[in-house]
């Protein structure tokens, strides 16, 4: 019998907690053959994503995933047999109601976000509070044995190997973006949050003697970049040079066409929750921009992931990695990272390959919520 899942995502702000529910929506149905219901407060961060959505639409069919609009006025619907509350969302008390006056109790979840830290092991698959008699528990993904694992799909390594061997592939796609990639240039996609690093990061790359080319999607960076070019009102198209350097701003794409970009990069700053898994899995060199929260507790996350990452590294590349990461995060100037990163250039490319293969070889998160869920039955 086809398990129905019911997963629920508020849009807080930005685009990770849309970004990892529909990757996971998508995954659930088509690998493992379940009834997804998702339902998101926010079409319009949505449809940024995947414009396929119709924002006028209280219920629509995209991918096999049945989309429902959240609406303030909760609709009476029957609870599904799994339901997950993605990032602690809080669910509509009728809802809870239905959970709790089912037939068969369903399976209730937080899926959480994304963290290395240590204590997540331990917490993982935990039970959490209880609504009447229905329990919720936690799910944590997680980098390490013992917690819930990463999004990844069927394939998916497989595919982007293809494509980052398939040279043609690329100038195809990259010339959909009207970006044009010189063959002696180092090839970079830039997502972050605003960063006072950017203007020290930029200066290094148009006077250290290399070429570099940034493509840089719409969005909160821009007004750093605006500053550091002396220009106002970037849009999706413009290209500007600086010594090296080579800044072009690109629209905002497809979730599908982003990893793709990733894909392409020689190097990949990223951000958030979603963009940093999916660079990983690309393989590639990176730089995460974590998402900032109050009394800094970022910045344990960030260091436990840099724990993580560089545990087995020698002692130069680790120190490139991490001087680089931190100033980074802390807006600091990037001047004498970004040498120290290049010099370790090849190090950290292999890094990224070996990384990407050791977490592939672990479950995948939807594979592990099934799971999850068929041990609990
Ligand atoms: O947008 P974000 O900053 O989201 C953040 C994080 O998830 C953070 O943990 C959370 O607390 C906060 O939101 C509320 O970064 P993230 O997670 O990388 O999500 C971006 C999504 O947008 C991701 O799915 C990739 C997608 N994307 C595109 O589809 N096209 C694009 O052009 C770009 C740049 C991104």
């Amino acid at each position: 019998m086809t398990v129905r899942w019911d997963i629920f995502c508020t849009v807080v702000d930005n685009y990770g907690d849309i970004g990892v529910t529909w990757r996971l929506a998508r995954q659930l149905v088509a690998e493992h053959h379940c009834a997804v219901r998702l339902w998101v407060d926010d079409l319009r961060a949505f449809e940024r994503l995947c414009p396929q959505i119709d924002v006028s639409l209280e219920e629509q069919w995209q991918q096999g995933v049945q989309v429902r609009h959240w609406p303030q006025t909760w609709p009476a619907t029957d609870a599904a047999d799994v339901v997950i509350a993605a990032f602690a969302c809080q669910l509509p008390a009728a809802y809870m109601d239905a959970m709790a006056e089912r037939q068969t109790t369903p399976l209730w979840m937080n899926l959480d976000y994304l963290s290395a830290e240590d204590w997540v092991v331990g917490c993982h698959g935990l039970p959490s509070v209880k609504y009447k008699h229905v329990q919720k528990y936690f799910f944590f993904p997680g980098f390490q044995e013992g917690t819930g694992g990463l999004l990844r799909e069927a394939g998916l390594l497989e595919r982007c190997r293809e494509f980052q061997q398939d040279a043609e592939a690329q100038r195809h796609f990259l010339q959909g973006l009207d970006v044009e990639r010189a063959s002696d240039t180092y090839l970079i996609s830039l997502f972050a949050y605003e960063n006072a690093g950017l203007a020290s990061w930029f200066d290094a790359m148009s006077t250290n003697g290399e070429k570099f080319h940034v493509l840089v999607p719409e969005g909160r960076v821009l007004g750093d970049v605006e500053r550091w070019l002396g220009v106002a009102d970037l849009k999706a198209g413009a290209v500007h040079r600086r010594g090296g350097l080579t800044v072009q701003v690109l629209p905002f794409i497809r979730q599908d066409q982003y990893d793709q970009l990733l894909w392409c990069c020689d190097f990949n700053a990223v951000r958030g929750e979603d963009s940093f898994v999916r660079a990983q899995w690309a393989g590639r060199p990176m730089l995460w921009h974590i998402y900032q929260q109050e009394e800094d507790v970022h910045l344990e996350k960030l260091e436990a992931f840099l724990g993580l990452y560089t545990r087995e590294l020698p002692d130069a590349t680790q120190k490139a990695i991490n001087g680089l990461w931190r100033a980074w995060n802390a807006g600091q100037d990037m001047t004498e990272h970004w040498k120290a990163a290049r010099q370790q250039g090849p190090e950290l490319a292999e890094h990224a390959r070996a990384w990407c293969l050791e977490q592939a070889s672990r479950p995948d998160l939807a594979a592990a919520l099934v799971k999850f869920y068929v041990n609990w039955i």
